[in-house]
């Protein structure tokens, strides 16, 4: 067992490690640790937050001239990363870039991928289609990409299903959602980015229903179905969802957008999906939010843990929307009612509405654009989420792609609290665990300890941790520990900073001098009982990861993400994480907070890939228990007849 001071590199505001630091004094010190921490993550966000609107990539800024981008050109913006960091370039080469390719993610072979869209479970296959640029590894020239899977981890790519040939999308098969009619065909919404860039939704349909591979797609004659109506911008309008039904029979959709900078939802009503009435009110709308893109609506039970078909209704369920915020590129949701008569939706807590910045969010980390289903073949709803780049777009052009999509994930309402969604990967990722390896560890303040599990950067990691009651109750008796309210994982300074009771957890992606690495870490507050947290739970917890030191690499933007995760009584804090390459995704507490991270280290990489164990606590100590699996590698490739196990068309 090696020692933090040794391993974990030293910050100005981090205590040596030994016993001594333990006194009164070292605490006496701890809230003027906590200013400089919360002061520099301050600078850090401001930074951060500067280079996002300055060099959003959409609206660079070059000295005197301003370029637009295509994509903000055409109302939407599809990559924020910094142009500055971009003049610090690493010299990226092609033996560093084809590691960061992801062997279980899905992702084209090449070139821009973003949003998902229809997903949808036919005739034995899910098929998924995607936000795609055929011809380029930015955004542009959007079609939508097609591929069809068994057990939604191994993949076909099949032939474009849509592409920009009309009037009405000529710059852009833009997102949109599948609706299954009660005579089991499929009637698919989209948006056109027409060719004077208005956004409009057009109907599309499969030609052959009796194949069960969708290969070809035909466009409603008298697209489009939906034009922007008064008083709505014309690059506001955008991103059908699923039909579900009202109670008179009707199918009812809403689309995302903003007045002003009133994020709203449009609701319209159908029978045929071609001629559409339209409400005069909104199904929700929040203030301050802008523009709202890729809406999703759907109920959850409250009581099971199963998922439900878009039209259920009822005393059992609870409503989810969930919008992209355009201008901060965050997924949020929010718990509510719904009300068919007069197509609204409350939501159950307002200080957490849609789209505020203190309110839920699918995932901490890069997570954009979402899109659940209903899963009839298992009676499951999935999410799905465009998980993009956080390097440079000059290092995605040199790889030759960009952006992956998240691991598929169930998601229910915790019928514990009810007052979070909890998210997990698909059980059949379970099918790629190789060998494992359990561990049961007990880890000292300070300390650092490497996992030996072989290369690590295929792994899937379940891990419980418990803190020594003892150092719970001393922490809890010594008033000069001090309550850190205002502990943040994205502005408290990252893993190095260390508390009486954290952080701790996973150092992944790490090479062996942890020059680089990523921590995925609990960090535990004696904290004011959060509204989300067990009614008589003393502490707070955090769920985070730090990205700071994931790369030597200058041009990637490193956050620390994370967020309050609800522990309840009687639990114990676990986490699960899956390291696929330049990706980490993890769900903290069977999934009330998750963090996916794009990551993309120089040097631990291939078989310099390490993974460690830290407890970087002051106080406490820690026991983890976990057990880690070599994850496989996904078949995703383009389709022929013989994987399909049909007659070739051709
Ligand atoms: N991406 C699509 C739009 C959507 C945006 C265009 C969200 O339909 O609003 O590629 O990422």
């Amino acid at each position: 067992m090696a020692s933090t001071e040794s391993l974990l590199p030293l910050t100005s505001q981090q205590d040596p490690l030994s016993r001594s630091d333990l006194n009164s004094e070292t605490r006496r010190r701890r809230p003027i640790k906590l200013h400089l921490a919360v002061y520099s993550g301050f600078l850090l966000i401001a930074l951060y937050v500067t280079l996002i609107v300055t060099h959003d990539g959409s609206r660079v800024k070059n000295d005197e001239t301003t370029t637009e981008s295509r994509a903000y050109l055409a109302g939407v913006s599809e990559k924020r990363v910094s142009n500055d960091r971009e003049n610090e370039a690493f010299p990226w080469n092609n033996t560093i870039l084809s590691w960061q390719r992801t062997a279980f993610h899905f992702q084209p072979e090449k070139n821009w991928m973003n949003d998902p869209n229809g997903p949808l479970y036919y005739k034995g296959w899910y098929h998924f289609f995607y936000q795609y640029n055929p011809n380029a590894a930015v955004w542009g020239d959007i079609v939508w990409g097609h591929a069809v899977s068994k057990d939604l981890i191994h993949w076909l790519y099949l032939p474009f299903a849509l592409v920009p040939d009309q009037w009405y999308d000529a710059n852009g098969v833009w997102t949109g959602s599948a609706t299954f009619l009660d005579d089991g065909s499929i009637v698919m919404l989209y948006t056109g980015s027409t060719d004077k860039f208005v956004q409009v939704q057009n109907l599309a349909y499969p030609e052959d229903l009796s194949d069960p591979l969708l290969l070809k797609w035909t466009k409603y004659p008298g697209n489009p179905v939906l034009v922007p109506p008064p008083g709505i911008g014309e690059k506001d309008f955008r991103d059908p969802t699923t039909a579900w039904k009202t109670s008179a029979g009707k199918w009812r959709i809403t689309i995302g957008s903003k007045v002003n900078k009133t994020g709203i939802s449009l609701i319209y009503d159908t029978t045929d999906f071609k001629t559409y009435e339209k409400h005069d009110t909104w199904l929700h709308q929040v203030p301050n939010t802008g523009m709202w893109e890729c809406v999703d609506f759907y109920p959850v039970s409250k009581t099971k843990t199963k998922g439900l078909d878009t039209s259920v209704n009822g005393r059992d369920v609870k409503h989810i929307v969930k919008a992209s915020m355009d201008d901060t590129r965050i997924d949020h949701y929010a718990i509510g009612t719904y009300y068919d008569s007069n197509a609204t939706w409350v939501p159950d807590n307002p200080a957490i509405d849609v789209g505020v910045s203190t309110g839920l969010r699918y995932d901490y980390g890069k997570y954009y654009a979402s899109k659940t289903f209903y899963d009839q073949n298992k009676g499951r709803r999935i999410l799905w989420g465009w998980i993009g780049e956080s390097d440079s777009e000059a290092a995605d052009v040199q790889k030759g792609w960009s952006s992956v999509q998240g691991i598929p994930r169930t998601v229910v309402l915790d019928t514990k609290t009810k007052k979070t969604l909890v998210q997990w990967p698909i059980k059949e990722i379970e099918s790629l665990r190789l060998t494992s390896k359990k561990f049961h560890m007990k880890v000292e303040p300070g300390t650092v300890v490497p996992v030996e599990v072989g290369p690590a950067a295929q792994l899937d990691i379940e891990a419980e941790f418990t803190i020594k009651k003892s150092d719970v109750d001393i922490i809890f008796g010594d008033d000069s520990v001090d309550t850190d309210k205002e502990f943040s994982c994205e502005t408290s300074g990252g893993s190095t900073v260390r508390g009486a009771l954290g952080p701790f957890g996973f150092s992944v992606l790490a090479d062996q001098s942890l020059s680089e690495q990523t921590p995925v870490y609990f960090y535990v507050t004696k904290g004011k009982d959060s509204k989300l947290s067990g009614k008589d739970s003393k502490l707070s917890t955090f769920f985070c990861t730090d990205t700071s030191r994931s790369t030597k690499a200058n041009d990637v933007v490193k956050p620390v993400y994370g967020s309050f995760v609800p522990v309840l009584k009687g639990e114990k804090l676990t986490m699960r994480i899956i390291i696929d390459h330049s990706i980490v995704e993890a769900f903290g507490q069977g999934g009330r907070t998750c963090i996916s991270s794009r990551v993309y280290p120089t040097n631990a990489i291939y078989g310099a890939t390490k993974l460690y164990l830290f407890n970087n606590a002051i106080d406490a100590t820690v026991t983890a228990s976990f057990k880690v699996w070599q994850m496989n590698s996904a078949f995703i490739h383009p389709f022929s007849a013989d994987d399909l196990g049909v007659p070739s068309r051709t």
